[in-house]
């Protein structure tokens, strides 16, 4: 296989690693991405699609096209909800069960949750979905099945917080604690307001 210098120079500043959603579909680089973060953390997560967050502010501050509060690489690692994914935002319904898949293709012990996170405010929203004290443990003979197959509920209390495309994700994030990696791979959904929400409102 060829491999140009300019590859050769990505692989040698990336550690490849180590983990991503892959279903429900996750949030993906593209226009709306490049422009924010630029093309260097763009070509980063394209490269390597499970990266961690820790070598991208780096990559990214020599970038003249970088945005730091646009980006906002602590959130999705920067992705960006794109014009061309709206069509593919998942419609969930208050108390539905959610089966999800995580690829690991790295271990590091360390812990990690399933959240609802409002956009806005890079905040989860009430409690955590899901919550593992040992994670991704590479002590381990093998990996607990629970670390990469796991079902979440959305929960019936997110009233109008998550009615807009765009307005939550639901965030699977991992942190190493020995490697101080953080992963973070997000799934774009919007709940329909409940029904006491909409009487409220139209109450007021
Ligand atoms: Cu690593």
């Amino acid at each position: 296989m060829h491999i140009s210098i300019l590859s050769l120079g990505l692989l040698a500043t990336q550690v490849l690693g180590h983990g991503l959603i892959t279903k429900p579909w996750p949030r993906t680089p593209g226009a709306l991405s490049l422009a924010a973060c630029g093309p260097t953390v763009t070509n980063n997560i394209k490269g390597d699609n499970t990266s961690h967050v820790e070598g991208l502010p780096e990559a990214a501050m020599t970038d003249a096209k970088y945005n730091a509060a646009e980006c906002n690489l602590w959130l999705c690692r920067g992705l960006q909800l794109e014009e061309s994914a709206k069509a593919n935002v998942i419609a969930y319904t208050p108390g539905q069960k959610v089966s999800m898949s995580v690829k690991i293709s790295i271990k590091h012990h360390g812990t990690a949750n399933v959240s609802i996170i409002s956009t806005k405010t890079n905040k989860i929203i009430g409690d955590e979905l899901l919550y593992w004290d040992k994670y991704a443990d590479e002590r381990l003979p093998a990996m607990p099945a629970n670390n990469t197959q796991f079902d979440v509920v959305i929960p019936t209390t997110l009233g109008s917080q998550c009615a807009n495309a765009g307005d939550c994700v639901l965030q699977w994030w991992w942190y190493g604690t020995a490697a101080r990696q953080t992963y973070e791979s997000c799934v774009d959904f919007t709940v329909a307001p409940t029904m006491p929400m909409l009487e409220k409102r139209f109450e007021a």
